[in-house]
């Protein structure tokens, strides 16, 4: 967390980039290689028939901003489905909208997830897209984010799955073109374990509702797929994704080295 001169600094500049662009649409795409939803490159999805392949793996992250209001669409590699009848048109995806507004911010995650930004790439507003109700997902972060963050935390008051497409509209204010990103990719856990936020684990070996590939521990990131390098969608956007994710765990289980997240951007 920076100080306070630089929160005070950086609300005043958010307030003036949105009196600058209240009346017109603002748009940024970004892309993301097919076939990397692997994590750190060694992931695996778990068994159930339900969790099909291309599922969890990130292609497309489009941002709109109108009128104070920020509509985000992620796009996976596969038609959405809703298997387990969330009633939003998705069911296994949960998407986690990491965004640098310029407002300084946090290194740290919320729990689950078991990665970390830089201080260079600090987020300071993180939009949630799952399709458990807005009231589930906000009292899971009420109860395991850290309270410090509680506040940068947005849901959606709808998430829905269309085609490949999960959206969902947040009130933001402010230029989204000159913001950073990073979009993490994780399964919708119904029956997450205690600290978890509604995040699907992943263990040494997959299992019928586990992704495999990483450790039983949480030394390793929860994170299927990532944003990389300019988010062009460019083949060696994949190694740079493995390089952010990669981890080493020390013989108790604790982290060593731990996946450290960069913010992709435009400018
Ligand atoms: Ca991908
Ligand atoms: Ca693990
Ligand atoms: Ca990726």
């Amino acid at each position: 967390m920076k100080n306070s001169f630089w929160r005070t600094g950086a609300l005043a500049l958010v307030a003036g980039l949105a009196l600058a662009s209240a009346a017109t649409a603002q748009t940024v795409s970004f892309k993301d290689p097919t076939g990397d939803d692997n994590g750190p490159g060694s992931y695996t999805y778990p068994t159930d028939a339900v969790y099909k392949r291309g599922s969890f793996d990130l292609t497309g992250f489009d941002v709109e901003s109108k009128g104070g209001k920020v509509t985000f669409d992620v796009t996976v590699n596969s038609p959405l489905e809703d298997p387990w009848g969330m009633k939003g048109g998705f069911a296994v995806q949960m998407i986690f909208i990491f965004i640098d507004t310029g407002a300084g911010g946090f290194t740290d995650t919320v729990p689950g997830l078991n990665v970390k930004f830089d201080e260079a790439n600090a987020w300071d507003k993180l939009v949630i897209l799952s399709p458990q109700p807005p009231g589930r997902v906000k009292d899971e972060i009420s109860q395991k984010a850290a309270a410090d963050r509680a506040g940068a935390i947005l849901v959606p008051n709808r998430t829905k799955g269309a085609g490949r497409t999960i959206s969902g509209t947040v009130e933001l204010e402010g230029d989204p073109s000159q913001w950073g990103y990073q979009v993490v990719v994780q399964s919708n856990e119904g029956f997450p374990a205690d600290k978890d936020l509604l995040t699907r684990k992943v263990n040494e070996f997959e299992g019928q509702h586990r992704f495999g590939g990483g450790t039983d521990y949480d030394c390793d990131p929860h994170a299927v797929d990532i944003l990389a390098g300019a988010g062009t969608g460019d083949a060696g956007e994949v190694q740079a994704q493995h390089d952010m994710l990669k981890y080493e765990c020390n013989p108790d289980g604790s982290a060593k080295t731990g996946a450290v997240l960069k913010m992709v951007r435009k400018s």
